[in-house]
């Protein structure tokens, strides 16, 4: 069988696939030209991508051999999931071994918000390091007892919210569906409408997947619902959040900083108007970025790719 990676992955992942299939690796400026991509699809019987890659119905249609999809991702919001199950394409993704690098990350904005580790670091060295101890000199806030408003809570949410819980802060969350009373209580946590979600955070944290339910759900209608010294945070998908509104929220100091991963349009660059704000923390999409957890992340995409090859399930399988 042959098999197609949009990139390269890690040299332990290749070799193993060497070992069954006849690999074909593309390693050219990222992400693979969606023409080369729907010309190298039509022999194969496999594909391993990321969530830049776009895995829409003409590539799922050019790829007439194909039987799975392993994306080195949890998100799934690049691949046509309808049009691969229809064709009994089994899809398979990395959710859980990134929980809690992704959730760590979501704490690691939250405290350079708070404590505004970034804009300290550029003072010492802009040599703007005047003096120590007064009285209302480069304070940040507390997150002692501030409220943490948690926009979905799947895996990614729960872990925030046990991490949220050591720094003794209030935790209300919004889901599609509200969780049972007994994992409420065990987390700790308070069902809220998105309405007081908004309204009642001092700190908003995404977490929801990409859907056509949650694009663009949160918009400048929310923003000016929050406190004016609330942040926000979004480690989950750029396009859940209006990108302009936020922008405009930053700007006009509705809200008081952002703490972001994602973008709309990934990478961005310091043309983004997002860019020349001193109230945002920027990460380049990390969620996932430790040694260890990325390791997993291949470890299981082989895994995923080579069990669906053969005939049999996925350890982790998107489904409808
Ligand atoms: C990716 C992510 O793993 O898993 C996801 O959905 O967004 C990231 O953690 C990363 O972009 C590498 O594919």
């Amino acid at each position: 069988m042959k098999i197609l990676l949009t990139r390269r992955l890690h040299d332990f992942a290749i070799k193993e696939l060497k070992m069954k299939y006849k690999v074909e690796v593309y390693t050219g400026k990222i992400p693979m030209p969606k023409k080369l991509l729907i010309s190298k699809i039509k022999d194969k019987d496999g594909l391993i991508c990321y969530p830049y890659d776009s895995i829409d119905a003409d590539v799922i249609n050019a790829g007439i051999r194909l039987k799975a999809i392993s994306t080195f991702s949890v998100g799934h919001d690049h691949i046509d999931v309808k049009t691969a199950s229809s064709r009994g394409i089994v899809i398979g993704y990395t959710p859980e071994v990134l929980t809690r690098a992704t959730a760590d990350l979501t704490i690691a904005l939250m405290l350079a918000l708070f404590r505004r580790i970034p804009e300290g670091d550029k003072l010492i060295r802009n040599d703007k390091w005047r003096t120590i101890f007064g009285p209302y000199e480069f304070l940040g806030t507390d997150l002692y007892q501030k409220t943490l408003g948690i926009f979905g809570m799947g895996r990614i949410g729960k872990a925030v919210a046990r991490r949220a819980a050591g720094f003794e802060m209030n935790i209300i969350y919004h889901n599609r569906t509200r969780l049972s009373l007994k994992e409420e209580k065990r987390l700790g946590i308070k069902y809220v409408s998105l309405d007081n979600l908004f309204r009642t955070s001092d700190v908003v944290s995404i977490h929801s997947p990409h859907t056509p339910q949650t694009h663009e759900i949160i918009n400048l209608k929310l923003f000016n619902k929050m406190k004016k010294t609330a942040f926000l945070i979004n480690t989950a998908r750029g396009k859940i959040i209006n990108e302009k509104d936020l922008a405009i929220a930053l700007k006009r100091k509705i809200i008081t900083g952002a703490g972001l991963d994602v973008f709309q349009k990934e990478p961005i660059n310091s043309r983004h108007p997002i860019t020349k704000m001193n109230n945002v923390v920027l990460m380049p999409h990390s969620g996932s970025a430790t040694v260890e957890t990325r390791k997993k992340m291949a470890e299981i995409a082989v895994k995923n790719l080579i069990l669906s090859l053969s005939g049999r399930k996925p350890i982790y399988q998107v489904r409808v």
